[in-house]
């Protein structure tokens, strides 16, 4: 039986997907014969209620020199690190005497806002190209994994963290301790630690599946979190939950006793605990319903090969590599996804080695189906090609079930 990461208790696997590539890997053609693959199953634990990946690939195999998420591809995620920044330079009262830090700034979405507002922030950024892009806005940045040790070296160099921020990068790392007492020494007394990720409630609620994937270590809860915190002398004291990425969750952490505990704390662990996320049973039907959606989908694409039809999809996601994956999607079945990303244009999907083409093909492809990979960007993307898509064009999404748009 497993160990869980954080209490270190056994626990059950609730889910099993096989053998998965890395999600990001997109692989040239010599690249596409010499795949890393790891074993994917998510478990919970009984005993501090965490949601965790039994196996996670070395941290260097997902996080390196070309890594192949830029954050700033989505205009409604900019807008959204724009909102969060100017949040927090409200609440802690931030001026040019203070000092903010980002665990995982990937290209500098969120801190070009404080260097717009002069406020003093430095990136923490394992993944030098991505790292290199926020620079170029000005932004300090260090090309290393965040943990205890680098912050006390931070701590050493600059000052203690008026506010200490992390998006989608928190539930990406195994070493939750290590973490968390870097925190504890990184941030001023009446500093906070603010982050947010895909929100457990809304995978279970959404049958979210693919928010499963290597770099995703932990789906968390109000609950696990605040039982996490408390280890480390550390207190949830705001969630607010955010529509991003499918349904996040926003974080606030402060030094025990320090700051007023918010009532929506405590309403959310209401809510979490009538929708039964502190028990098992939460999880029995999990691994059914998402192959509810795996038969729905096949179905679906193997009626519209059978009939004819040019089916292609939208977004390189890291999400699609379980769903290509899980479901044995070849492109038998999707002839290619297009993507505006540079990096993983002309290069193949991790597994099903799926072409990926630059976004300016999509519109002369001329498809009759488009599976949008990207659901979690269904708003804008919809709208961007909304003429496009008007004539005799359908969508095809999967979240929470299967339908045609
Ligand atoms: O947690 C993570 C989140 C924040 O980002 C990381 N582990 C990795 C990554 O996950 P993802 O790859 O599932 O993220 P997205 O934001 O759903 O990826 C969208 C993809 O679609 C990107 O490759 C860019 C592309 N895209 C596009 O081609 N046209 C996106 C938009 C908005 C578009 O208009
Ligand atoms: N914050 C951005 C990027 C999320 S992608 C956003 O919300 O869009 C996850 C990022 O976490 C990657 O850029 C990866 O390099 C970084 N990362 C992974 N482990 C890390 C660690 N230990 N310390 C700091 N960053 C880390």
């Amino acid at each position: 039986m497993p160990k869980c990461l954080i209490c270190e208790k056994n626990y059950q696997p609730f889910v099993n997907f096989g053998e998965m590539p890395i999600a990001n890997a997109f692989a040239t053609k010599e690249e596409m014969n010499n795949e890393y693959t790891f074993s994917m199953k998510v478990g919970y634990c009984e005993s501090c209620n965490m949601v965790q990946l039994v196996e996670q690939p070395d941290r260097e195999q997902m996080f390196h020199d070309n890594y192949a998420f830029f954050s700033s591809t989505s205009n409604y995620m900019q807008n959204h690190f724009k909102v969060f920044a100017h949040s927090v330079s409200k609440l802690q009262n931030l001026d040019k005497k203070s000092f903010v830090v980002e665990i995982g700034c990937n290209d500098g979405i969120m801190l070009q806002n404080f260097v717009t507002d002069k406020i003093p922030c430095l990136g923490i950024e394992p993944s030098k190209n991505v790292a290199e892009v926020a620079r170029e806005k000005g932004i300090e940045v260090i090309t290393e994994f965040f943990d205890q040790n680098l912050a006390e070296s931070i701590i050493a160099k600059h000052q203690k963290a008026d506010a200490i921020l992390s998006a989608n990068v928190m539930c990406h790392i195994p070493y939750m301790h290590s973490i968390y007492d870097g925190i504890k020494a990184l941030l001023a007394d009446d500093g906070v630690f603010i982050f947010e990720d895909p929100y457990l409630g809304d995978v279970i609620e959404k049958t979210s599946f693919d928010q499963i994937y290597d770099e995703h270590v932990f789906l968390f809860s109000a609950i696990s979190i605040s039982h996490l915190a408390n280890m480390h002398d550390l207190e949830l004291i705001n969630v607010e939950h955010q529509i991003t990425h499918g349904g996040s969750m926003r974080y606030t952490i402060a030094n025990k006793g320090v700051k007023k505990v918010s009532e929506n704390v405590i309403n959310r662990i209401k809510k979490e605990r009538k929708l039964g996320l502190h028990n098992s049973e939460a999880y029995s039907s999990f691994a059914n319903d998402v192959d509810q959606i795996r038969d729905d989908l096949i179905k679906l694409l193997i009626t519209l090969k059978n009939e004819g039809k040019k089916v292609v999809a939208y977004g390189a996601t890291s999400k699609s590599t379980t769903v290509t994956n899980y479901f044995g999607i070849t492109p038998s079945l999707i002839e290619c996804i297009y993507d505006t990303t540079p990096i993983k244009q002309n290069k193949y999907s991790p597994g099903m080695h799926i072409p990926v083409l630059p976004y300016e093909q999509f519109h002369e492809s001329n498809p009759d189906y488009v599976l949008l990979f990207a659901w979690n960007h269904a708003v804008e993307i919809m709208n961007k090609e909304k003429d496009f898509m008007s004539n005799d064009k359908h969508w095809i999404t999967y979240i929470p079930k299967v339908e045609i748009n």
